[in-house]
């Protein structure tokens, strides 16, 4: 009889871990192809057009009104690639001097990536040089070397303080051929596209919708690194040795990441 219990304890539990799991990886599948549409939007009507047909106000516009399609992100983000010899006449351009992560005036480097355009959700992130950022920075990086969706590790987000992560796109220039080299890719980049997953919260509010989240304890991890698992969600695990859990595995988009959702119950079943 206590043997049954168990195998229904452990039907149930891996069913509503299942179900969660998909629930999450849609949702990041979803967002991730409308950030795609808007990288390619840029392209389209700033630089294939002359003069470009976006600005900020416009930009804010349009990213407000779709919010529904990217449902996981706090806000979106345009950031122009500009190099050190273009920063002086960029600032003066604009009427505004780049900032960093940290809200100091950002000292020189080869190159910068400050945000032009901001959904309101996100405008503290206006003006500030993302790659004064680690973790942006790397994104950055290998966003515009491989053409593709990429993520940081969880950190700990401007403005909310939440942990999350950070999605980019590369914006490239007109005319780069489907099967450019990497060279040619960081040559034709011209800005970036992207936004933070406010993990924290939006899965919070995402999970307290399922039935039977009262039961469960959900944590997210980055377990690209399998010896060193990084927390993205959840409460801090207990020390203690839990017999019933269930894993499953998450696929966020990013090849060169690993993601999973190991569930249990809140108290011993
Ligand atoms: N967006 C929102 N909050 C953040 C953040 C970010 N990055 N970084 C730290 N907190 C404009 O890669 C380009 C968005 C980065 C895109």
């Amino acid at each position: 009889l206590l043997r049954e219990t168990m195998d229904r304890a452990e039907e149930r539990l891996v069913s509503m871990c299942e179900e969660r799991a998909r629930m999450l990886q849609e949702q990041f599948g979803v967002t991730v192809n409308h950030v795609h549409a808007l990288a390619i939007l840029i392209s389209t009507f700033h630089f294939e057009k002359f003069p470009s047909a976006i600005d900020q106000d416009t930009f804010a516009k349009y990213t407000a009104r779709t919010s529904f399609e990217r449902p996981l992100l706090n806000g979106v983000a345009y950031a122009q690639r500009i190099f050190h010899h273009e920063r002086e006449m960029f600032e003066n351009q604009q009427g505004w001097i780049m900032k960093t992560m940290k809200r100091q005036a950002a000292p020189p480097q080869d190159e910068y990536a400050p945000v032009i355009f901001s959904q309101d959700t996100v405008s503290y992130l206006a003006r500030i040089d993302m790659m004064s950022g680690e973790e942006d920075r790397e994104n950055i990086l290998r966003a515009r070397a491989t053409g593709k969706a990429v993520l940081t590790n969880p950190f700990r987000l401007l403005g909310s303080n939440h942990l999350g992560v950070v999605l980019t796109f590369a914006v490239y220039r007109p005319g780069l051929a489907a099967d450019a080299s990497v060279e040619e890719r960081v040559e034709a980049t011209a800005g970036y596209l992207g936004g933070a997953f406010d993990v924290e919260s939006l899965v919070e509010n995402l999970l307290s919708k399922l039935a039977g989240n009262q039961d469960i304890v959900v944590n997210v991890y980055d377990v690209t690194n399998a010896s060193e698992p990084m927390a993205m969600y959840g409460p801090q695990s207990p020390d203690g040795k839990v017999s019933l859990f269930h894993v499953s595995t998450l696929d966020f988009g990013d090849p060169f990441r690993a993601h999973e959702m190991r569930c249990r119950y809140r108290q011993k079943p």
